[in-house]
């Protein structure tokens, strides 16, 4: 834990929308009243029908709800697009910049909200209405945004889904909620490389439970060629010039959903995380606007891409809902070179800087020069998301990206929560490296040790949240119950991040990583049982069990251990088409990174395997292991321990 303070500088203190003062009295205010608080922060957006009700929350178990302006109807994309037009239109929406640097273009406010439109007719006249859900599966184009937008437009329900997951991750999210759509490319681009986005799609609607899925609208992409089944697929270009440019925005209750996002957990398969609109979407917006202190003429780009929260939040919902210019990277950071991301700053004069630290540090390791040798003048404000930043990563990104000149939002939140829940305030709060330092207005975090017993002052356990917020997701799609399980069980009356976290004794933040069988892979959750069932689907093995490691570059690495059924042998060949499988199976941000023959795994005497072990043997603290006695087999260890992959 590094002790340096970063003040809020003073010129950028005297500019401040809100100073620490007003940090104060309003955190002071949102949580002693949060429905004054809320209701009006709310009036940011335009309501169709205005909310007399704001909060309706329990998280009491067994009268559990979360409302929030419950009576309100509003539209997403018309907060988005059309309240913009009279005093916007001919302002940026969306800069777009291409894989190949050669291929930019931007976007006008006007010119989305027609597309937005159009798009939107088509779907209409494609039989898709309020309620049904939409899968989007598109790279990091424009068009992604505008898929999004229409069916919030017409009250549908999109899930987006990356693109760097395979046919089969993707036929279980169609599957779970049975989209009757699906918005695709012939192929995505990044890095010079090519995804095969359509035939993936192909693949995918040919695994059971995907047969509610009636049309594919493919976007031509690189225009490879690729077959089209009539009359399912159709070529989205075509279609969306055929529409008029105009569409009523549907009125939508604050409660209905706006959006699945899968994501992982601890157990099982992926769970569609649902938010709803109206407080969604206040949410995100403001926290967008305070966190960034975002100014009229800001070219604010997020790298996230938008099959992730941060890219739904923070590139596409946020940004447009506060007017802002948001900028969409179709590319990856070192192609064609390793300057590319202060390349794409300089071209486009991009004033507010946002990405995970995992792409810091593979930078890092390139080097100053590559940085040193752009401008990045224009940028005014740094911040990172998605894991826990190490202190000299994040003295890097200050001293080199931002020449010791730009505050940094480290901005602690989750799927599940929507938005920015723990984040410095950059013209009020002092800035620790590795601390996402304050919680934002109307957060009540709070820090238990393993029995639920609160912890006052200086601590270290596992993170709560002890109310509610306007941006928490509502449900896990299909299975209520599967959401008061998972997140308000452990801890009664409150909500369970699944993180462990630290406070100072000046109340600041350590988010220390996840405490359940998550692991954050360069800022992407991967569950363990996934990657265990993926790894037992194959034919030689028999048992898998799958824990998070240290990593260098990714934060964390995907260590697997692996039982062969009798007769195979643990060979170099086996263990790499072991690690192909689990790309296959999952994608590739599934694949092992370490895969270790176990002849045994350690068990308790009821049969649960003691991942605690697993964990300290992969990190190789192995005088740590603790007490083994109560093993079935304590001989299984020492074999573990002996054929280690990380000995440094
Ligand atoms: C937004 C997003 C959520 C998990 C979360 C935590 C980790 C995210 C962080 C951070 C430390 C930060 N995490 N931001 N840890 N500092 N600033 O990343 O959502 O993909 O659901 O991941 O990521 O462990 O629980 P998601």
């Amino acid at each position: 834990m590094s002790n340096k303070i970063y003040p809020v500088d003073a010129a950028y203190a005297a500019q401040t929308r809100i100073t620490r003062a007003q940090y104060e009295a309003l955190y002071a205010e949102s949580v002693a009243d949060p429905e004054g608080f809320w209701s009006r922060i709310a009036q940011r957006l335009d309501w169709i029908r205005p909310f007399t009700q704001v909060k309706d929350v329990s998280f009491a178990v067994e009268d559990f709800r979360i409302r929030w302006f419950a009576d309100g109807a509003l539209n997403v994309s018309a907060n988005c697009l059309d309240r913009h037009l009279a005093s916007r239109g001919d302002k940026t929406a969306i800069v777009f910049e291409g894989d190949d640097p050669a291929d930019s273009r931007r976007i006008t406010y006007r010119e989305l909200h027609a597309e937005v439109c159009r798009a939107a007719n088509l779907l209409r006249n494609l039989g898709i209405g309020k309620g049904d859900r939409v899968a989007i599966y598109l790279p990091m184009i424009p068009e992604a945004a505008v898929a999004m937008l229409a069916c919030a437009r017409i009250g549908a329900v999109h899930s987006v889904v990356f693109g760097g997951f395979s046919p089969d991750s993707l036929a279980g999210r169609i599957a779970d909620s049975q989209c009757k759509l699906v918005i695709t490319a012939d192929e995505g681009l990044r890095g010079g490389k090519k995804v095969p986005l359509k035939a993936n799609v192909d693949e995918a609607l040919t695994r059971p439970g995907t047969t509610s899925v009636e049309t594919v609208l493919v976007v031509r992409r690189t225009g490879a060629p690729i077959a089209m089944q009539t009359p399912r697929d159709r070529w989205w270009a075509a279609l969306v010039a055929e529409q008029a440019a105009e569409c009523a925005p549907e009125a939508v209750n604050a409660e209905d959903p706006l959006f699945i996002l899968y994501t992982s957990g601890s157990t099982g398969k992926p769970k569609g995380v649902l938010h709803t609109s109206g407080g969604y979407l206040t949410y995100v917006s403001y926290t967008h606007e305070c966190v960034f202190d975002l100014r009229e003429d800001d070219v604010y780009w997020c790298t996230a891409d938008v099959g992730w929260v941060t890219g739904h939040s923070y590139v596409v919902y946020g940004p447009l809902a506060n007017g802002a210019t948001t900028l969409m990277f179709e590319g990856v950071p070192n192609w064609p070179d390793i300057s590319r991301f202060w390349q794409v700053v300089d071209k486009h004069q991009v004033t507010i800087f946002y990405t995970a630290p995992t792409a810091i540090r593979a930078l890092m390791r390139e080097g100053e020069e590559p940085v040193r040798r752009t401008s990045r003048q224009s940028i005014r404000l740094l911040g990172t998301v998605g894991e826990p930043i190490n202190p000299e990563a994040w003295e890097w990104y200050h001293r080199v990206v931002g020449d010791g000149r730009c505050p940094i939002v480290d901005t602690w939140w989750q799927t599940e929560t929507g938005g920015a829940l723990i984040t410095p305030l950059p013209g009020a709060i002092d800035a620790k490296p590795g601390s996402a330092t304050l919680p934002f207005f109307g957060v009540k975090p709070a820090i238990v040790d393993t029995n639920g017993a609160v912890q006052e002052g200086a601590c270290e356990g596992n993170l709560i949240l002890t109310d509610s917020w306007p941006g928490q997701m509502r449900t896990v799609y299909g299975d209520h119950e599967r959401f008061i399980d998972t997140y308000f069980r452990t801890y009664p009356g409150a909500y369970f991040t699944g993180d462990g976290a630290r406070r100072d004794a000046d109340g600041y933040y350590w988010i220390t990583g996840r405490v359940d069988d998550v692991i954050n892979v360069s800022g992407h959750r991967i569950g363990t049982a996934e990657v265990e069932s993926a790894l037992v689907a194959h034919p030689k093995v028999a048992e898998a069990a799958v824990v998070g490691c240290p990593h260098d570059l990714k934060g964390q690495g995907i260590y697997a251990y692996v039982t062969l059924k009798a007769g195979e042998n643990g060979s170099e060949e086996l263990r790499k088409e072991l690690v192909q499988w689990v790309r296959k199976e999952i994608g590739p941000i599934a694949s092992p990174d370490y895969l270790q023959w176990a002849p045994g795994l350690p068990k308790t005497r009821s049969g649960k395997i003691m991942r605690r072990i697993l964990r300290k043997i992969a990190e190789n603290a192995t005088d740590q292991l603790g007490d083994t006695s109560t093993l079935a087999d304590p001989g299984v260890v020492q074999n573990l321990v002996e054929q280690r992959l990380i000995r440094a």
